[in-house]
């Protein structure tokens, strides 16, 4: 069972654009489940994705890569044996951290008799507030950036060249590896990309030894800024 994330800080755009990329995935006759973590209060979401008949989990009470990951890879298991999903889209919470959640879903790997696959780790960035994360959240968004796969810079239609340039430049000094695009669920710009990765790439399990090597970098003063 393939697991992808689509991360991004507090309103980057998950949802909206989780929910293009799952109807191009069950175009493709893909069969997919959706796991959605609220840590805030109002939780409506996953309401929202079933209403439009599609097969969601809301998990609440924590953060699903950390607090409660053992909830998470319960959801894994049952989602494995009630509805056997291809692909099981996740929306982590905005403060989630991608290896953390990929960590939680290899947990399922003991509980149920599943082997987990990842797909590539997507984050969203929104140019448009680029200026509150690089001060504001900086480190939480350091890391969101750092352990993706690919990076979009979402609400294109939105946002300034000049902040979108910005945002370029920041995802390259932290992650000059990753594949950088650009994104909009207005305009469907880079949606079929994200489907194509989803659908057709994978990325690593989690490693712990780099996980710690990366915390190096990124708070013990290693050369990369
Ligand atoms: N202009 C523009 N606005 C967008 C786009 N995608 C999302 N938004 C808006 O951004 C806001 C947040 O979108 P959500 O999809 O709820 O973002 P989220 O990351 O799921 O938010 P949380 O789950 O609260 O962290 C909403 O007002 C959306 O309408 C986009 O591509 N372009
Ligand atoms: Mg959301």
């Amino acid at each position: 069972m393939k697991v992808a994330q689509v991360a991004g800080f507090l309103g980057s755009g998950k949802t909206t654009a989780m929910m293009k990329i799952v109807d191009g995935l069950m175009r493709k006759g893909l069969r997919i489940a959706i796991v959605v973590n609220d840590v805030g209060e109002i939780s409506v979401d996953a309401k929202f994705i079933e209403s439009h008949g599609l097969k969601a989990k809301e998990i609440s009470g924590g953060c699903i890569c950390c607090q409660i990951a053992g909830t998470f890879a319960d959801t894994l298991v049952s989602l494995h044996k009630s509805f056997d999903p291809d692909i099981v889209i996740v929306e982590p919470s905005g403060v989630a951290i991608p290896w953390g959640l990929k960590r939680a879903a290899e947990y399922s790997e003991e509980k149920g008799n599943i082997v987990i696959e990842h797909a590539p780790v997507i984050t969203l960035v929104d140019p448009t507030r680029i200026g509150m994360l690089m001060k504001a959240v900086r480190r939480l968004v350091e890391t969101q950036i750092r352990e993706a796969d690919v990076c979009f810079i979402n609400k294109a239609d939105a946002a300034a060249e000049a902040d979108i340039e910005t945002t370029r430049e920041f995802i390259k000094s932290i992650n000059p590896k990753a594949e950088i695009g650009l994104m909009s669920s207005k305009t469907g710009l880079g949606i079929d990309r994200a489907i194509q990765l989803i659908a057709g790439c994978r990325s690593d399990r989690y490693d712990e030894s780099m996980e710690r090597e990366m915390l190096k970098k990124q708070y013990g003063g290693g050369s990369h800024a």
